[in-house]
């Protein structure tokens, strides 16, 4: 186990100031299908790191308020509404290009640059969240109830704040995990998933980066309600896509090693759940406890978003 990562590069656009989209709130929690999360005592990290280096440890206990979250990440149909209302350009747009992961670029694409360490990701021009493996892919590539993927945290927060809503905290997200199941390691609890006969989410199967079995029945993503949901009635929290929140990506260590990754990741946003990529083997970050980071501009085929909200 390394702290290696099937998640994702980080864009290394440059640019002056951050771009901020701002919409004013357009609808509210009603209009989705959410659950409400009573307040109490969350819990949050786990005294059972398995990626230390990503500070996952240790458990800690504290108070949340009352909130609703999706049942599901934003789905493509939910997003497409919001860009139809708005006009919003995603940052993929903008930029003009986005991270594929090698096996989804069509071989209309021709050759592509991977990036150094993760060759395995690579750099599409024209590829975003409709054309989602670049042009001309968005016939089969895209579904209408598949999680968004190829939104940046920017466009994230932007959709949020038009549905009304925000992005979770770490803490809410994980509460919400949990599933009412308290110290657990998945939103299921605590059976692993195998690449023989327990498949409880939409993760790899078999060896990273060459092969993914499929025997969970996803290649790539799977539809944003599917596999069962856990105790609170939430679809994927975990595998599927990694989901954005609110937060910055912080290591609470004053380890040198531990402050070196930190200002690497300066500016980083906290993303949560891992997605169809991750393994055991490799990347065992589709467990509750874990997390990872990305600049707030990077946009890939694995990371999408969930929305709450007060009250
Ligand atoms: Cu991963």
């Amino acid at each position: 186990m390394t702290d290696a990562a099937c998640c994702g590069p980080a864009s290394g656009r440059k640019r002056g100031a951050a771009i901020r989209f701002d919409y004013a709130p357009h609808l509210k929690a009603a209009d989705f299908p959410t659950v409400a999360i009573p307040s109490g005592v969350a819990l949050i990290g786990t005294d059972t790191p398995l990626i230390a280096a990503d500070a996952e440890g240790p458990m800690r206990r504290k108070k949340v308020k009352p909130f609703r979250i999706g049942q599901t990440a934003v789905t493509n149909a939910q997003f497409a509404a919001f860009v139809a209302q708005t006009g919003h350009i995603t940052e993929a747009e903008l930029f003009g290009w986005s991270f594929v992961f090698w096996s989804q670029v069509s071989d209309s694409v021709g050759p592509t640059e991977g990036v150094s360490d993760v060759e395995w990701w690579r750099r599409v021009e024209g590829a975003n969240w409709c054309d989602v493996n670049g042009p001309g892919t968005q016939a089969f590539a895209w579904r209408a109830d598949h999680p968004v993927v190829q939104v940046s945290w920017n466009d994230a927060r932007a959709y949020a704040s038009w549905a009304g809503g925000r992005l979770p905290t770490e803490i809410e997200w994980e509460h919400a995990a949990r599933g009412g199941l308290g110290d657990v390691r998945y939103p299921w609890g605590g059976r692993d998933p195998d690449d023989r006969q327990f498949f409880p989410c939409n993760i790899w199967q078999g060896r990273f980066p060459h092969k993914n079995g499929n025997l969970d029945g996803y290649e790539t993503t799977a539809p944003a309600r599917s596999f069962e949901p856990n105790g609170y009635g939430l679809f994927n929290m975990v595998g599927n896509v990694w989901e954005w929140t609110s937060e910055p990506f912080k290591i609470r260590s004053q380890k040198k090693s531990a402050r070196q990754r930190q200002a690497a990741m300066k500016g980083y946003k906290l993303a949560k759940g891992g997605s169809f990529l991750c393994h055991a083997s490799y990347c065992w970050r589709y467990r509750i406890a874990a997390r990872t980071g990305n600049s707030p501009d990077s946009t890939t085929t694995h990371t999408g978003f969930r929305v709450v909200w007060d009250g």
